[in-house]
């Protein structure tokens, strides 16, 4: 299996299904809907989508079964990208090298368009009932998994651990809290969606669980090198010169090779939570992987 021709194969999959599941732009209202598909087509990576695609095919059912679902999860991505680049959270004015949400359709649109496309995302996931093979029972299991992993146990959790941390001492633990919660909590729940509406076992569940644990606490430290490294090479620093301790990272807290090191091991744990699947869990393993040479 070739990793890049799977990815950018199920990214173009993904976006004809994302323009599928949102109203068009000539609907009203039009400034919503295009506020929408602003950000939802800004050029994400759709990892979370490839993760519930992947986490079905690693107990052996088709893709297929899954888009609506897998949709959602991006939906749901797309809003907290755009709720945590308002004056309010980070103020950011670009995103993925566009413009944010705010900037071009103002704050109070880009609050709804968030809005909008966090509910469009459960809308959605009821809409995985009429594809044939998935129960409703497993429907009705998936609302609640997205439900933990986006809400205050999960990402929402995450992101105001992060705002409580701000300016204070770094602490290891927290740190930790904040990156399981604000990035991983939504991993683990794409991956436990997809399995659980491919009809996995629980023990399936549990371990495609800890799998994505592990790699979004891998993906966050590889998050955080890359910009560590970027910044340098802007700034024309050496890298690991730049003490970033506004912010708890990996790199400001254990200095570069730790962090890389770290990544390496979360790597090789989440791989290993893997153990039991067979061949069919070759794009999660690969990935994984994938995270130790990734550079962007
Ligand atoms: C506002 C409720 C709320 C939550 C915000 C996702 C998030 C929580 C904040 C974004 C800031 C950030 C750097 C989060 C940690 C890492 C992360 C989730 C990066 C973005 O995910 P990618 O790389 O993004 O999958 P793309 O652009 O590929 O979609």
């Amino acid at each position: 299996m070739r990793l890049n021709e799977y990815l950018s194969e199920r990214q173009k999959l993904i976006n004809e299904e994302l323009d599928r599941y949102l109203p068009g732009e000539e609907e009203f209202p039009n400034i919503l809907h295009k506020a929408m598909r602003h950000s939802v087509f800004a050029g994400g990576k759709r990892i979370r989508p490839i993760l519930v695609m992947a986490g079905a095919e690693s107990v052996g059912k088709d893709k297929e079964l899954v888009l609506p679902t897998a949709c959602a999860f991006e939906f749901i991505h797309t809003y907290s990208l755009i709720h945590d680049d308002l004056p309010a959270m980070d103020d950011d004015d670009l995103r993925r090298g566009q413009p944010t949400c705010h900037k071009v359709y103002g704050e109070a649109v880009a609050i709804l368009a968030g809005d909008a496309l966090l509910t469009r995302a459960f809308e959605v996931i009821s809409a995985n009932l009429s594809v044939p093979g998935v129960s409703a029972a497993a429907v009705a299991r998936v609302v609640s998994i997205a439900a933990q992993g986006s809400g205050c146990a999960g990402m929402v959790g995450g992101q105001v651990a992060d705002m409580e941390a701000e300016g204070k001492p770094a602490d290891k633990d927290n740190m930790v809290y904040i990156h399981n919660h604000k990035t991983g909590a939504l991993f683990r729940a794409a991956l436990c969606a997809g399995a659980v509406l491919a009809g996995a076992g629980d023990s399936e569940v549990a371990a495609l669980d800890k799998y994505g644990q592990y790699f979004g606490l891998a993906f966050q430290i590889t998050d955080d090198i890359l910009d560590v490294e970027g910044e340098a090479k802007i700034l024309g620093k050496p890298v690991g010169s730049d003490e970033k301790n506004a912010k708890a990272t990996y790199p400001a807290l254990y200095g570069l090779e730790m962090s890389y090191r770290m990544a390496e091991e979360n790597v090789a744990k989440a791989v290993d939570s893997l153990r039991h699947f067979t061949v069919k869990a070759e794009p999660l393993r690969q990935l994984a992987r994938f995270l130790l040479t990734r550079s962007y």
